[in-house]
């Protein structure tokens, strides 16, 4: 069994949560961890005996213009490295996560094995900013193994960063136990939504790069042929815009702004379709979380979507910005109920089949064996 460092964004995001994941069924497989992050992860929310947290206090003294979180972290990983005599430093976003852990390395007593996961942003936006381009290259380069959520995030971190780096595809997964079709016979109607009304979902951090308007736009054209809801969970940046959409499209009655939620399955349990047109994305593990809740999926041709979803079968691809073809596939969709349900059973199935937990915790299990040399 390992003992297993793991750094991450701990507050809410895609790749926080697969880090979190990761670390809780990595320990039921017997595996220490340790997590190494300037807050609890939001979803380490009970006691797990061989999971341990270290916090990484920052320095505030008066001289510094900012306080050098960075490398206090770094201070930290070596730290905690050489305490706990990991094997294995796993490290989640590359910037600045995975120089980070290079410098840690340098700075302790033992040949740790460093591993960075790549989850999209830190290539697809920082990895072209010229400003930090050179230190996630380097970062990615020095690490002992790269593994990307994707293999369109493998392309572009190629193209962007000119690198000729191995670097491994392991898909992002959903505990099955806590992502399944609950039964929630009343929540639709303490919602104020009509039996007979579709609910549409979507769930984002409400950043430009994830197009929350298009999903209006799309909406407004459904909801014209389809008595239908429009559920947007999240919060973030272009929320208000989206509000004020809302109301010049007079779609006040018909779009629920619920904000930041953390039971999403049981709103994945109301829910006929998912809708996710970002501009950019690696992966989508909100695709998979609605999938495995049984609901089919509608995403954009961009990044790692298309890995997710398979057109016709769970869901489909349309192309970025095409609000008239999206609406028109969305309505097409719900309006066959023998088609809604045969997509979410395939959708239910895709998740178990390529991408189980379990199979992509033995996946990042047998890269830890061959990174310390046992296989
Ligand atoms: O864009 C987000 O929603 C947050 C971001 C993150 O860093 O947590 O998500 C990225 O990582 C997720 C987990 O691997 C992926 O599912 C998202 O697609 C990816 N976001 C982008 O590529 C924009």
């Amino acid at each position: 069994m390992a003992k297993i460092g793991i750094t991450c964004y701990p507050t809410v995001g895609g790749s926080g949560v697969i880090a979190t994941e990761l670390g809780k069924l990595l320990a039921e497989q017997g595996h220490k961890i340790h997590f190494i992050t300037s807050q609890v992860p939001f979803r380490l929310n009970r006691v797990y005996p061989n999971i341990f947290y270290h916090e990484v206090e920052v320095s505030n003294y008066p001289v510094f213009q900012h306080p050098p979180y960075d490398l206090s972290l770094a201070n930290k990983m070596a730290e905690v490295i050489d305490r706990e005599e990991l094997d294995i430093l796993h490290v989640h976003y590359a910037m600045p996560h995975a120089v980070l852990a290079i410098l840690a390395k340098q700075m302790c007593n033992r040949d740790v094995k460093i591993v960075t996961t790549l989850h999209g942003t830190d290539i697809t936006v920082l990895g072209i900013d010229s400003t930090l381009k050179r230190m996630i290259r380097f970062g990615i380069e020095q690490s002992d193994r790269v593994t990307a959520v994707s293999h369109s995030l493998v392309e572009q971190t190629r193209e962007q960063l000119d690198t000729s780096k191995d670097i491994d595809v392991i898909y992002n997964f959903v505990d099955e136990r806590e992502y399944y079709r609950i039964q929630t016979p009343t929540l639709k109607e303490e919602y104020g939504i009509k039996e007979h009304e579709k609910v549409i979902i979507h769930i984002s951090n409400f950043r430009k790069v994830k197009r929350v308007d298009d999903v209006i736009r799309v909406f407004a054209e459904i909801v014209e042929k389809i008595p239908s809801k429009l559920v947007l969970v999240g919060d973030g940046p272009e929320y208000s815009n989206c509000y004020h959409l809302v109301k010049k499209l007079e779609l006040e009655d018909h779009v629920l702004f619920l904000g930041k939620q953390e039971n999403v399955s049981e709103l994945l349990a109301i829910s006929d379709l998912k809708l996710l047109l970002s501009e950019k994305e690696s992966f989508g593990l909100v695709l998979l979380e609605a999938m495995s809740c049984g609901v089919p999926c509608i995403g954009t041709n961009i990044g790692g979507i298309p890995e997710v979803i398979q057109h016709g079968v769970t869901g489909y691809i349309g192309e970025l910005g095409d609000v008239t073809g999206i609406s028109r596939l969305a309505v097409e969709l719900l309006s066959d109920e023998v088609k809604v349900k045969q997509f979410s059973k395939d959708a239910e199935s895709l998740v178990h089949e390529k991408f189980a937990s379990r199979a992509i915790v033995e996946q990042y299990e047998q890269l830890y064996d061959q990174v310390m040399g046992h296989e």
